[in-house]
């Protein structure tokens, strides 16, 4: 993309009423609009990052074995009359009626129509287990939107509902996110810690919430410092492995961490005092097992191997998609603006050019552009007449993992500049091997 062409919408003040970096930092990097309180419009940087993120959920769920499809935002109300659910969510169900006077609602979650649609179509056990889910807005009418996507009203998020015989699959199901969640956000650069947690109105008595540490977190949070050193890393997983999912929930979920609903002093303290942190998270994702509570309420049964109809055993499981970018930044950021994880960056190189009209640099900066484009990686070309301090300026704050500065001084010795966003470090070399040096760090990544 040639920056000329695009549409980023860049603030050079800092917005009044964001209180925290990742909410600035998304309005003055063109990301987002605010509508109404908690509502946005996803303008094209944020857009693309929120497809990103996206993409990776939809992939790393698809290595789980579970399977995307999409429900409608709007349902009718009687469903969540079956569930019991209707008149107990209270204030943050944005409740409506259609011409005809019927009760709608705007799906602040879907276990209701995920049901729904399993009570209407799968009769036997030998369709289990199975697992659907869906990425889709949601609304919730949260009495303090507030630091941008991060408390949103209208949100994006991902759900997913398994359908399992027994109550041992349907753990195996439980086990089975959590292992797939924590690939899935350290593909995104995030370090997010299952936490004991409270199930609040999905019901259940197992959930986990992952948690990534941050200052500005809305969760206070308790753990072992020894959490922070687990890392997921490239295993190799056989998600159908009842044991070795069951190997690395114990691994990640042993040690103490949990969240102020559900912390208990006594416990935490015979953690070594050397190792017991309380610090602020960022909720990013939260798995359930409720066993049959939906499958009772709303019918959902299957023949079992015995011939008896018997209720299926569910879990439902979320990420907050959008929340991640929030996350994403007030986990990577500095005093000029994001830096973004090469797994989720918007465009995976900037190519700067100091001397726009000089032909000797123009011709380089199409060379670049289109040697990475023919790689299949994306270049953001800041081919704008604009000073050079401005363009290092915006390159800064939309946060480029990498960029490459090109020169008429430098083009003489047949050199550009490669700088890394994280580090500051730059090096010249020339282009074609600079080219190389940015295929190679993004391989097995975009
Ligand atoms: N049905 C279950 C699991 S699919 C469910 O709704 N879980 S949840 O309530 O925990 O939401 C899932 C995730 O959505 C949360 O972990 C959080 O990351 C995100 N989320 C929840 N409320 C908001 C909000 N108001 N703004 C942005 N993200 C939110």
């Amino acid at each position: 993309m040639r920056l000329s062409r695009y549409f980023l919408p860049t603030l050079k003040e800092n917005p009044a009423d964001a209180q925290i970096v990742s909410h600035r930092y998304m309005l003055r990097a063109g990301m987002i609009k605010q509508q109404s309180a908690g509502i946005y419009s996803w303008l094209p940087l944020g857009f693309k990052v929120l497809r990103k993120i996206e993409n990776i959920v939809h992939e790393e769920q698809a290595k789980a074995g579970h399977i995307a499809m999409q429900m409608p935002t709007l349902q009718s109300a009687d469903l969540w009359r079956e569930s019991g659910r209707y008149d107990g969510y209270g204030e943050e169900m944005l409740r409506m009626q259609d011409r005809h006077g019927r009760d709608m609602l705007f799906s602040p979650t879907a276990e209701e129509l995920f049901t729904d649609v399993f009570r209407s179509h799968v009769t036997s056990y030998k369709d289990l287990p199975l697992t659907l889910y869906q990425i889709q807005w949601k609304f919730r009418d949260e009495i303090r939107p507030r630091f941008g996507v991060m408390r949103g009203r209208e949100f994006y998020m991902k759900d997913g509902y398994n359908f399992d015989l027994t109550k041992e699959d349907a753990l195996h199901a439980y086990n089975r996110h959590l292992v797939s969640y924590l690939r899935t956000y350290e593909r995104m650069g995030l370090q997010a810690i299952p936490m004991r947690a409270d199930s609040g109105p999905i019901g259940g008595d197992d959930t986990h919430e992952f948690l990534v540490l941050a200052d500005t977190g809305e969760s206070e949070v308790f753990y072992d410092s020894e959490i922070t050193d687990l890392k997921f890393g490239d295993r190799e997983i056989d998600f159908d492995n009842v044991d070795q999912c069951q190997a690395v929930l114990e691994e990640f979920t042993s040690r103490y961490a949990r969240t102020d609903e559900t912390h208990d002093e006594a416990v935490f303290n015979e953690v070594p005092e050397e190792r017991r942190r309380v610090a602020r998270g960022i909720e990013v994702g939260q798995i359930f097992y409720f066993g049959t509570k939906y499958s009772d309420a709303m019918g959902a049964k299957v023949q079992g191997p015995d011939g008896k109809p018997v209720a299926v055993h569910m879990g439902s499981h979320g990420i907050g998609v959008s929340r991640l970018l929030g996350a994403i930044i007030e986990a990577s950021h500095d005093d000029k603006g994001i830096i973004w994880p090469e797994g989720v960056t918007p465009f995976h190189v900037g190519i700067l050019n100091m001397k726009q009209g000089d032909d000797e640099a123009d011709a380089a900066c199409d060379a670049l552009y289109n040697s990475f484009t023919a790689l299949g990686l994306e270049p953001l070309y800041d081919d704008r007449n604009e000073r050079a301090g401005g363009k290092f300026a915006n390159m800064d704050l939309i946060g480029l993992p990498w960029r490459i500065t090109v020169g008429p001084r430098g083009l003489k010795n047949g050199v550009v500049e490669l700088t890394s966003r994280r580090t500051g470090e730059s090096e010249e070399l020339p282009p074609e091997q600079a080219v190389a040096r940015v295929a190679e760090i993004y391989k097995g990544i975009a």
